[in-house]
């Protein structure tokens, strides 16, 4: 992707993280594109820098100030200065602007361009809202709604320009040295594998216990350690969070959190990949296998909301999508529904693998977020 001549100025992206590991996953992703495949100077303003040293571990989590990937990662704390030349501020996920940081835009005669980001949904709603004009109530700040999404009337998703060909050239001999990198054995030619990442709420026992009925082998991957209590309850195990667990069909296998680009290549390396939130749930798309999502709660039930807009779009011409709806309805709130959905949703793997298959290449149709953020921003600096 040749550089924008036309914006070679500084963009800066304002990132808090308010829990977990979606806003730093997903600023950070945006950022390296930004850079990378626009030729952007890129500075990311973050305010916990521990969480986003545990997605790319050669970041300095003390340092004010570094570079990392040819991007500029400073620490969020109160003030920051807005660089002489800003063209544009991304704030990501509402999380607001430093004080000093609006002030001094507000000074400037060409203020930089001011694109709030907003989370992903696949709800209709959002191709009416996104790129609308959002203006400040008091200062004179040119600002816009920017919503990633599904359809053509929306921001698009990220997605890295070599995605398709790393995953392309990811094939068996890199999945079993994926795992033994890892420090596990190969896994069995007749072996279903799955990555399982989700929430402390996910009923991840009554998953496990209809796992281990299989009559095939099922090695199941967690990365971090979130799950580790509902794990170690499961087995009956003490402490440790490394190695694997064994229960009937299944094998256990416990991971430490990965880098991010390696994460991806445990998508890759599976057959099933159970994720959450954000940023995961767009990779397991992009991966092109069966997937199973577990929405970040929200207190009104709007979580239920996109878990349902997103079945609509990804349902449509699947054969058994009603398998699939029925399994993540009990994956997202009746846990007992499991030990019948899980069998199913198995023997369902072929269909729903080419379907995923299928869906990845219709999404990789569009242009990615960073590239339609940009033609955005081209839009509106003239
Ligand atoms: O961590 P998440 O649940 O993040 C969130 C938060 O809940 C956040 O508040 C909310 O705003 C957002 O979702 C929608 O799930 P998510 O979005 O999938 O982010 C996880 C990131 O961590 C993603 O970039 C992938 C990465 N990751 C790794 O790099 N290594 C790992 O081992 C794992 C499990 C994840």
């Amino acid at each position: 992707m040749a550089a924008i001549h036309s914006i070679p100025k500084t963009w800066d992206i304002f990132c808090k993280v308010v829990d977990n590991f979606g806003d730093a996953g997903v600023c950070w992703r945006l950022a390296r594109i930004l850079h990378r495949e626009h030729g952007l100077p890129v500075r990311l303003c973050i305010d916990d820098l521990a969480t986003l040293r545990l997605l790319h571990p050669a970041l300095d989590a003390n340092a004010a100030q570094q570079q990392l990937d040819g991007i500029t990662v400073c620490r969020w704390q109160d003030a920051v200065p807005l660089p002489a030349d800003a063209a544009v501020v991304i704030e990501a996920f509402g999380c607001g602007l430093p004080d000093n940081y609006i002030a001094a835009m507000a000074a400037n005669t060409r203020p930089p361009l001011w694109i709030v980001l907003e989370y992903l949904s696949a709800e209709s709603w959002v191709d009416e809202h996104h790129g609308l004009s959002s203006p400040h109530p008091r200062l004179p700040l040119p600002r816009y709604f920017f919503f990633p999404g599904f359809t053509s009337a929306t921001g698009g998703l990220l997605r890295e320009a070599d995605l398709q060909s790393r995953r392309a050239a990811f094939d068996a001999v890199a999945r079993q040295a994926f795992w033994r990198d890892m420090g596990f054995s190969d896994v069995a030619a007749d072996a279903l594998t799955v990555s399982l990442f989700a929430y402390g709420d996910a009923p991840v026992a009554e998953l496990l216990a209809a796992m281990a009925q299989d009559a095939k082998p099922v090695v199941v991957a967690v990365p971090g350690g979130t799950l580790l209590p509902a794990l170690r309850s499961f087995f009956g195990v003490a402490a440790g969070d490394k190695g694997s667990w064994h229960r009937g069909a299944l094998e256990l296998r416990a991971l430490p959190f990965l880098p991010q680009a390696r994460y991806d290549e445990l998508l890759w390396a599976c057959d099933f990949n159970f994720v959450r939130g954000e940023d995961s749930f767009v990779r397991a798309q992009w991966a092109g296998r069966p997937l199973v999502w577990q929405p970040y709660r929200q207190e009104d039930g709007a979580h239920q909301r996109k878990l349902q807009a997103f079945l609509d779009r990804y349902g449509a011409g699947l054969a058994p999508a009603a398998v699939l709806e029925e399994f993540w309805r009990c994956w997202n709130g009746d846990p007992a529904g499991i030990g019948a959905a899980w069998p199913a949703l198995r023997a369902a793997r072929r269909d729903l693998a080419l379907h995923a298959g299928r869906w990845a290449l219709d999404l990789a149709n569009s242009a990615d977020m960073a590239q339609q953020l940009v033609e955005f921003v081209r839009g509106k600096v003239k």
